[in-house]
């Protein structure tokens, strides 16, 4: 059993706080980190779109570390982004990327040093669908086949190839701080066709939208943004759909 089947089975749906280490200096980190889990977050996810800098990424989750107990996870946009001190990392494919980087070629850059330094890796199918009129750090930053709000069909598909291609989880992405989180009729279609979790994050800002998500398929729900900017919502979010 991989450590989200782990945690689902104890806790039916999981909030993970996303920590960037390029928006905070490792001790706001840490001290954020340490509210999050104060407020039952299951897990500390640590990356950005900017990220470059390993050893910024190193002092982060030792900051994050000395501040929570909760598992680390990398949410890496490239090998440079991997770092000896996190537990776990999610191990992932932009599977909508036109670019080769986020498909193969930082994934075979990176395997050995998540070997060498015994991160625990978690298969993960990366989708990212464009929910929003304003474009996202993400859509900005990557060259997408992109996947629009209303074409449940084709990201349906993404999913199932995920799964058949034994991803242990897919991450449906509406893009950091999105105008509108991933609908609910999606989630809904994607879940009646797949068993594997799906984790679910963008744009998510009051215990409302969450519950939603929960409710439509969703099984793990992440907040990036409110860490920094509203964090007490996140009491409000993990007290809803854990409840
Ligand atoms: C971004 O899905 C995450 O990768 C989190 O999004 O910043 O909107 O919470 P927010």
């Amino acid at each position: 059993m991989n450590i989200i089947e782990e945690l689902l089975q104890k806790y039916k749906k999981l909030h993970f706080s996303l920590i960037d280490p390029d928006k905070q200096t490792p001790e706001e980190a840490g001290k954020r980190a340490e509210l999050c889990a104060k407020y039952g977050t299951n897990a500390i996810m640590i990356g950005g779109t900017t990220v470059k800098d390993r050893k910024i990424v190193y002092d982060t989750i030792k900051s994050i570390k000395e501040h929570v107990k909760v598992p680390t996870i990398l949410f890496p946009n490239s090998a440079d982004a991997v770092s000896e001190n996190a537990d776990y990392i999610f191990f992932m494919k932009l599977l909508n990327s036109k670019e080769d980087k986020y498909q193969i070629s930082e994934q075979v850059r990176g395997a050995p040093l998540v070997k060498k330094w015994k991160i625990t890796p978690i298969p993960m199918g990366y989708i990212v669908i464009s929910t929003s009129k304003k474009p996202t750090t993400i859509e900005k930053n990557v060259k997408l086949h992109r996947i629009q709000i209303d074409d449940i069909k084709k990201a349906v598909e993404y999913s199932i190839y995920a799964e058949m291609t034994g991803m242990n989880c897919i991450y449906l992405e509406a893009g950091s701080d999105a105008e509108q989180p991933i609908p609910n009729e999606m989630l809904k279609a994607i879940r009646s066709e797949i068993k594997i979790p799906i984790i679910v994050g963008g744009g998510i800002k009051n215990a409302r939208t969450a519950k939603e998500k929960v409710d439509a398929g969703a099984d793990i729900i992440v907040n990036g943004t409110a860490t920094e900017e509203n964090i007490r919502v996140i009491e409000d979010i993990i007290r809803t759909i854990q409840s």
